[in-house]
């Protein structure tokens, strides 16, 4: 058994969370994970206001654990998704792509918690300086947008700063990579690309598909000149992303008009060829098919059995 301070922090029984994807995270994965005792995180970045507080009417019936939203703070809807947060009584709020300062006094005094994703100690800092009661931190192994750091240099790092729990995120799909990141200092992980394959994962077959199929060596950033690198399945479209990204006869309007879409084209529609499958360096880890709970059950398991290995390495 694992327990650390985000077990009590959030009432849980793993120290495990889902990250919020984009187009991904719905009310159906976040209330598994939920159910099976970790963390489920609603997206709100594909979400207008409305949108989002039915996914989170529909997560409330099918779950009476605790489960969050994740506000993606580059979204256009960042200010609706965190004025609904508080009216629909949300009790954790995850946050990516920018800094969540703005709203952290209203989501504070109405009695939420607040757990940004951060990819640098400073930023850790400032947002636990204003009331964030743990960070994930975020390695560049991670699918989406990233930040600079890898997991394994970032995560002791930021324990270094901070004095609230830090939950690693980036390039961990088994339990192995749990235990890892234990021994950085991290209190608790949160996985994205592992929840992809879940069962209770509604993205479309042709994304699962690539995510048990791919190869350590399956992804590709682009999105570097725009100041927000996002790691992606190599695919046609992922390609001639990396082949634009440094043609100067393309404006950045232009490059960023051809993301449009592209996350929905993948997750809904599996639109192979045009589609922006996002997903982490760990995908080749990914292989097969389970219910969130077998999941989260086998992670841990796993993780425990190598810390209690671990010790075989001390003479
Ligand atoms: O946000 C993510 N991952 C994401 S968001 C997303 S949707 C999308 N994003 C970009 C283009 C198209 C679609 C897909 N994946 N992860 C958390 C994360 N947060 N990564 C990096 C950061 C971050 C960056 C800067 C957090 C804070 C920050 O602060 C800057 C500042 O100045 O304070």
């Amino acid at each position: 058994m694992i327990k650390t301070r985000i077990n009590e922090l959030l009432g849980i029984k793993y120290p495990i969370f889902q990250g919020g994807m984009a187009w991904v995270a719905d009310a159906a994965l976040a209330s598994a994970v939920s159910n099976a005792g970790g963390l489920g995180l609603i997206a709100a970045m594909n979400s207008n206001g409305e949108q989002l507080r039915a996914e989170i009417k529909k997560a409330k019936l099918l779950t009476d654990k605790p489960f969050g939203v994740n506000i993606m703070l580059m979204s256009p809807f960042a200010e609706e998704a965190a004025r609904v947060v508080i009216e629909e009584g949300i009790p954790v709020v995850t946050t990516g792509a920018g800094s969540p300062l703005k709203f952290m006094e209203a989501w504070l005094e109405a009695g939420i918690k607040v757990i940004p994703v951060i990819p640098s100690s400073a930023i850790a800092r400032r947002v636990v300086s204003a009331g964030a009661c743990a960070v994930v931190a975020e390695g560049g192994e991670s699918g989406g947008h990233i930040g600079e750091l890898s997991t394994m240099a970032l995560v002791p790092q930021v324990c270094d700063v901070v004095d609230v729990p830090v939950i690693a995120a980036g390039g961990i799909a088994d339990g192995r990579g749990v235990a890892a990141v234990f021994m950085l200092g991290a209190e608790g992980v949160q996985l994205g690309t592992r929840f992809l394959v879940a069962a209770e994962c509604g993205i479309h077959r042709n994304y699962k598909e690539k995510v048990l199929n791919a190869r350590d060596i399956d992804t590709i950033t682009t999105g570097k000149r725009l100041g927000h690198p996002v790691r992606q399945l190599k695919n046609e479209f992922a390609r001639s992303l990396a082949a634009k990204e440094f043609d100067s006869s393309i404006t950045n309007e232009e490059f960023e008009s051809f993301l449009a879409g592209s996350l929905r084209r993948a997750a809904i529609e599996g639109d192979i060829k045009t589609g922006s499958f996002m997903a982490g360096q760990c995908a080749g880890l990914v292989k097969k098919e389970q219910t969130c709970k077998e999941m989260i059950e086998e992670l841990f398991e796993e993780a425990d059995a190598v810390l209690r290995g671990a010790v075989k390495w001390v003479k």
